[in-house]
């Protein structure tokens, strides 16, 4: 809005909505994830609450690194906690032919990504923990801190509240992550929650997830895109 003070002489009114649009835009950073051939293995990890599709983000980046991108996908789950998560990512990785890894203790973690070694990327699903339960946050840590892992995203569903989403991407500050992806975007209405949270944690977003559908339902991230779906509260 302090923009468009500014500038009101030089701005015409049938062109509101661009400005608007191009105003939000700048203040959204995104970044993408690079999938492509290189001498040593990419690490990704995805954290987040639970239930806010983490797993079916993995799956989707899987495969889409596999298919359209030919890289050598691993898979490694520490999901042991919840009752059948494990069974989730298992049952994806056979139907699809990625090869999974389980962590059940920190300890194995630089064992599993050796075993790993000649893969071109290797993603890695954690337990959805609740950010209020810090102890719970610092286990999950434990099977992080072993390796050296190259992106660290951090899942928010885009349907929870600004207050929700800050609390979140705060308390899971212990992880470092590089990135947000927000998910669920099919299922809002209004989506100032992103910017809110985008400008005030000043991280970029890498990822939106628009539906359930694997592969298809995940976007690279793109400024004008999120900024029109900021603006216009549709996809
Ligand atoms: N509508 C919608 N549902 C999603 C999306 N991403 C995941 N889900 C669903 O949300 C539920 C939890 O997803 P899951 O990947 O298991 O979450 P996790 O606990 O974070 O690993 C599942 O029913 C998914 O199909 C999305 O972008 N849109
Ligand atoms: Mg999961």
């Amino acid at each position: 809005m302090n923009q468009l003070e500014e500038y009101e002489k030089f701005l015409h009114p049938s062109n509101i909505d661009n400005y608007v649009i191009s105003g939000i835009s700048s203040l959204i950073p995104t970044k993408n994830l690079e999938l492509q051939k290189n001498n040593k293995t990419k690490v990704v990890s995805v954290v987040g609450p639970t239930g806010v599709g983490k797993t079916t983000c993995i799956a989707k980046l899987a495969i889409i690194a596999k298919l359209l991108h030919n890289l050598d996908v691993g898979l490694i789950s520490v999901d042991t906690y919840r009752l059948g998560a494990i069974d989730q990512l298992r049952i994806f990785s056979e139907v699809s032919n990625i090869d999974m890894l389980i962590a059940y203790e920190p300890e194995e973690m630089p064992g599993l990504l050796s075993s790993f070694r000649n893969k071109d990327i290797v993603f890695i699903d954690t337990a959805g923990r609740s950010q209020k339960r810090n102890d719970q946050l610092v286990k999950t840590k434990k099977y992080l801190e072993n390796i050296k892992v190259d992106e660290t995203f951090l899942a928010l569903s885009s349907t929870n509240s600004t207050k929700n989403l800050f609390d979140t991407a705060e308390k899971f500050k212990v992880f470092n992550y590089d990135s947000f992806i927000f998910t669920k975007i099919d299922e809002g209405v209004s989506f100032g929650n992103i910017l809110n949270v985008v400008t005030n944690f000043n991280v970029p977003v890498s990822f939106l997830s628009n539906g359930q559908v694997i592969p298809d339902d995940i976007i690279s991230a793109d400024s004008e895109f999120i900024s029109k779906l900021i603006y216009t509260g549709k996809i």
